[in-house]
């Protein structure tokens, strides 16, 4: 059970009556409802190994949510799921006991357009996070200004219906005309049977794009197939298009899964993961996708999420520009060199 809090207006009585002979005053009244979590959600994993693969220092996790808390942060209304609560100093004990340096966390759809959890997470981390907000293109500048104050350098697009209504490319486009000055990027989101119809849209936005978890391949298919062949030809086609290839949990279709000590998960997966490491491995981005919204068959160890690297990045080389070097180019391009 999680905790949502509304703000209900009632008169200045008790019980919401407004005294008959005084004007009716209207107080703020502050009420905690219980919300269930949606039936199957799974909770993040309580008691992560630590990971035996040696990470190289400042490792950025670039794919993460908060959610909530409830009580402080309500989900949106329009939300398609209602997760349990994943807070900033959780997320922090995660990097901290991963051996990671720095997140990048992305606005969660159950957060809709609300970005105050993130912002309230970017600046509790000290510096050490940067964020993906989501916005409408009629965002003010001063709220533009504040997001990129907090350390917001992205927003993101979800093409993913089961999570959200998918917005109009001319809405998107009108976002992307607001955010450009702030030399942000578009995280995008979609399923690999819909790049086909998007691919042109996508290749017309002219800020760099990042596109979430390899974009969602089938991996029953051929990795050497045209589904996926026409996914690296898109990556192909700029040098400012950047992909992230963790996430392995939520494409895998036969595991098996990373619990239990099992340090050779998901391989199905690997094939496709590697394959974009190794023809881009200057613009390959990892996450953990903590607290891992929407998996019902199994919750991933996170430290044995963490080592599923070695087989995606097999060289120190591969996995410092994976987990540092490109990391700190796209989200801290002030500290580069430094
Ligand atoms: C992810 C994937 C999912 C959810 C979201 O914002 C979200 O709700 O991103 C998903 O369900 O596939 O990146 O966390």
């Amino acid at each position: 059970m999680t905790v949502e809090t509304t703000t209900e207006e009632t008169g200045g009585m008790p019980g919401g009556q407004a005294p008959e002979s005084a004007p009716a005053k209207t107080v703020a009244k502050t009420v905690a409802k219980a919300v269930a979590k949606t039936p199957g959600w799974l909770d993040w994993h309580p008691a992560p190994s630590r990971p035996r693969l040696a990470l190289p220092a400042g490792a950025v996790d670039a794919h993460c949510h908060v959610f909530g808390p409830a009580a402080d942060f309500p989900f949106a209304a329009e939300r398609r799921y209602t997760p349990c609560d994943a807070s900033a100093e959780q997320l922090f004990a995660l990097r901290d006991h991963l051996g990671l340096a720095r997140n990048v966390i992305v606005q969660a759809t159950c957060h809709g357009t609300d970005n105050r959890a993130l912002v309230d997470a970017l600046h509790r981390s000290g510096g050490r996070a940067r964020g993906v907000a989501t916005v409408r293109p009629d965002v003010t500048d001063a709220e533009l200004r504040e997001l990129h104050a907090a350390g917001v350098r992205g927003v993101r697009f979800t093409f993913v219906r089961r999570l959200a209504d998918v917005t109009p490319e001319d809405e998107l486009r009108a976002v992307v005309e607001r955010i450009a000055p702030y030399g942000w990027h578009v995280v995008l989101y979609f399923e690999a049977a819909d790049l086909a119809e998007r691919a042109g849209f996508f290749s017309s936005l002219p800020v760099p794009l990042v596109v979430d978890h390899l974009g969602r391949p089938d991996v029953a298919k051929d990795v050497d197939g045209p589904e996926f062949g026409a996914f690296l030809d898109f990556l192909r086609a700029r040098e400012d298009i950047w992909c992230k290839v963790g996430c392995p949990e939520r494409l895998s279709l036969t595991g098996p899964p990373a619990v239990d000590g099992e340090r050779a998960a998901y391989r199905d997966v690997v094939p496709f993961a590697r394959r974009v490491v190794e023809e881009f491995p200057d613009r390959v981005l990892w996450g953990t996708d903590w607290p891992h919204p929407n998996l019902t068959g199994h919750m991933p160890d996170d430290g044995l999420l963490t080592d599923h690297l070695a087989h995606l990045a097999p060289t120190g080389e591969l996995l410092r520009r994976l987990l540092v070097d490109n990391p700190m180019r796209l989200y801290w391009p002030e500290e580069e060199g430094s």
